[in-house]
């Protein structure tokens, strides 16, 4: 799990894409609350990019980000399990997370493009 901060006059967007036959998802959560505030699912067309809102405040606003996937195709019986990440980049102002579903260790299976701008 990666925690995204984002500082007064910041904002984030997040860009999702998915390499995989298993069902993948990213989840962004606020740290805070745990209140999942954007997910993105490799089978069920999803949105593949969020943007969230301006830090108006004086404190650094705090996300999650993390993957999960099945062992199979979309199944409703079947379990979700963490799925191992890499950091492909890290930026000044942007970072690449990369996920793993399986044993080859490609870490693209998910992955997420996050980049901060400020405003
Ligand atoms: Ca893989």
């Amino acid at each position: 799990m990666q925690y995204p901060t984002v500082f007064p006059g910041q904002k984030l967007v997040i860009k999702t894409s998915f390499s995989c036959a298993h069902e993948n998802h990213i989840s962004v959560r606020d740290f805070v609350s745990g209140n999942e505030l954007f997910n993105s699912n490799s089978h069920f067309g999803n949105a593949r990019q969020w943007e969230g809102p301006v830090n108006t405040s004086d404190q650094p606003m705090i996300y999650t980000i993390a993957s999960a996937h099945k062992n199979t195709p979309p199944n409703g019986r079947e379990p979700w399990y963490p799925s191992a990440e890499r950091i492909v980049f890290a930026g000044p102002d942007s970072k690449i997370i990369g996920y793993e579903d399986g044993n080859d260790g490609d870490f693209n299976d998910a992955v997420a493009t996050i980049v901060w701008l400020k405003v």
